[in-house]
This record gives structure tokens, sequence and C-alpha cells, in this order.
């Protein structure tokens, strides 16, 4: 009889805190708590579409609550959560303009902070097209003990020491790496429980697959206009390699490019000067997880982990997923400067 060994994500980080013996469990008891707020919001999202009509009728919904917008309902999810662990003293959210600093004695005292977009791609839900909630977390650079300062939000990417993302799609699952490969969990809904299902993730060096949003065509770089064609054109086998997948949700085209290969790219526009994609929030997260699965992640120039932040709410052209994919992007850009 084969025997189902179950590994959850509270499991799976135990285990792993074993592996360093520095390790105090303060993380662990952190990534813990993000996995609870994840199946809080997951809860909430089944019902998305039924709220949604119902609330629509009135200012009351089917719990007998004010309706509140998911996203605002995983921003506070989240923030609670990461408020009730202890180990946290701050977090940064695209939903709140600046930085949230815990003011009680316990939380002061936490060692992380953490930068979120607590629902990546919201404008999709009432299309039941899938969405994600992002997360990243930094060790403080201020004094433990005192509130938080906006330093310990702005530091590059590469000081992240963990990151990941919740995907609510055909299944919920959880992704998330603290800088020893990257593994995925898919939540288990007859026993509430997040489980080990993608372990050791490795994303392709190679992928046959773009994802952009071409509607912006006319304004890319000239550079991003020949990888396109680059992508588009026979090669010298007569071959078409390339196909376009675009769902317009970051985590969930992130995703299917991490796991199969492939290329997600958000160049500069006219209407995002700098990009669209905020680098604290959304780039740095998953360029961590790139990086992680043997993936790369970058501005079209520089790695986006060593970007200097300059503004909580900075943005960035972002180009991330398979490692020669990223570079073939790189020397298009440097061959066809605008
Ligand atoms: P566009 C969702 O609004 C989001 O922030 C990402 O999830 C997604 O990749 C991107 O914007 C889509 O942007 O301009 O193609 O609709």
């Amino acid at each position: 009889m084969n025997s189902y060994r179950i590994t959850t994500l509270n499991d799976f980080i135990i285990q792993k805190q074993k592996d360093f013996s520095y390790a105090s469990g303060d993380l662990s008891s952190l990534l813990s708590h993000i996995g609870t707020a994840a199946k809080i919001v997951n809860k909430k999202m089944n019902k998305a579409g039924l709220v949604d009509i119902l609330g629509k009728s009135g200012s009351v919904n089917i719990q007998g609550e004010t309706q509140q917008k998911l996203d605002v309902f995983a921003d506070k999810a989240f923030t609670e959560a990461l408020r009730a662990c202890g180990e946290c003293c701050g977090i940064a959210t695209e939903e709140n303009q600046n930085e949230i600093v815990f003011t009680g004695r316990l939380e002061k005292k936490g060692k992380y902070i953490v930068c979120m977009d607590p629902l990546d791609g919201s404008s999709n839900i009432d299309y039941n097209v899938s969405v994600g909630s992002i997360f990243s977390i930094y060790r403080r650079i201020s004094p433990r003990g005192k509130t938080a300062k906006i330093e310990d939000f702005m530091q590059p990417g590469i000081n992240q020491v963990a990151a990941g993302y919740v995907i609510y799609g055909s299944s919920t699952m959880m992704v998330y790496s603290t800088g020893n490969g990257v593994n995925g969990f898919t939540l288990d809904p007859s026993i509430g429980e997040f489980c080990l299902s993608h372990p050791n993730i490795k994303t392709p060096v190679n992928g046959n697959i773009y994802s952009i949003n071409e509607g912006n065509y006319t304004y890319f770089p000239l550079g991003i206009k020949k990888f396109l064609k680059f992508c588009q054109e026979k090669d010298e086998d007569n071959e078409r390699p390339y196909t376009s997948r675009y769902i317009g949700s970051l985590v969930s085209d992130f995703h299917r490019n991490l796991l199969i290969g492939g290329i997600f790219l958000y160049p500069q526009n006219e209407r995002a000067p700098q990009g669209k994609l905020r680098v604290v929030y959304e780039c740095n997260p998953m360029a961590f997880l790139a990086e992680q699965a043997g993936g790369a992640a970058s501005d079209g120039f520089n790695r986006i982990m060593e970007m200097e932040l300059k503004a909580l709410h900075q943005r960035s052209p972002f180009y991330v997923g398979s490692l020669n994919m990223v570079q073939k992007v790189k020397e298009f850009l440097k061959a066809y400067p605008d």
C-alpha cells in the first residue's frame, strides 16, 4: 500500500528551520501566519462572485456585512495576520500610500518587515480570472524595540530573506523561497492545509512562451519590438518556436512561466513611462523567486534586485523568467537603443 505522505506547509517550514542552527523560528512563524491569511483570503475569494452579485443589490452582502472590495479585504487580512504574529514590525502594501508601522511593545521588537501586493490583478476577479497575493520579507535595519522606519522598506531586493506568492486559480497555491530554492504548496480544501506539491521548482533556462500586452506595441522600446519580431518569425529550421500567452495577472503569467519556461515582459509605455509594475512588492519578490529557480529578472539592462529605491511605490520596466530569454531581451535592448 503506498503511504500517501502529506507534507503540510507548517511541517515543511519546521523541517527547513532545523536545517539552520541559527534559525530562531521567527521567520517560520511569519511564514505560517502568511499561510493562514492566504487561507482566509481564499475562503472569501471563493464567494466573491456570489457576494458580488448579491452585494450589488444593496450595501449588505450574504454574510450580513457591509461588502468590502476584495483587495481591501485582503489588505486587512494580511496586515492583521502579520501584526498578530509578533515577528513583524511593519508592512508596506500597494493599498496604502505610506508604510504601516506597528506600535505595540511586542510588535516593535519584530525582526522583520513585509512588503505586499495583497491582491494583485484584482480587476480580474469579476471575470473569474486567477489573481494572486505577493509578499517580500526583509530583516529590519532600524533598531528592534523602536518603531520601523521608511528605510526598512526601501532596501534593495538583494536584501530579501524570503519572498513568495499565493495564486488563487483553478487550485490555490502558495509558492515561496527563503533563499534555498523554491517550493510550491497546493491548498487541500478537505483538510484546510497547504500541502507540498511542487518541491524544488527549477525554471527551464529556455522557454517558448512570451507574455506581454501587445496592445501597447506602438509605445514599446525599439529593442522590445525587435525581440517580439524575433519571437514571431520562423527560425533556420523554418519553425516558429515561440507562442504568446498573456493573462493580464502577474502572478498567473509568472507562475505558468516559472513551471514550464517563458518570459514575462512589462516595458515602459506612454501611460507608464517608468513601467507599470512596482519594484518593492511586485518586481523584487518575483525576481527573488525567479533567480532562486534558476531564472533571471531585469529592468532591461540591470539586475532588478540591485535597483536603488527612491520611492515606496517606485515603478520599473520588468522582464522576468527563463535565464536565456531574459538575456536575449537585454541583448536586443542594448543592440537597438531608442
Ligand atoms: P495591463 C494587474 O493590474 C497588474 O498589476 C499585473 O497583475 C498584470 O501583469 C498587469 O497589471 C497587467 O497590466 O496593462 O496589461 O492590463
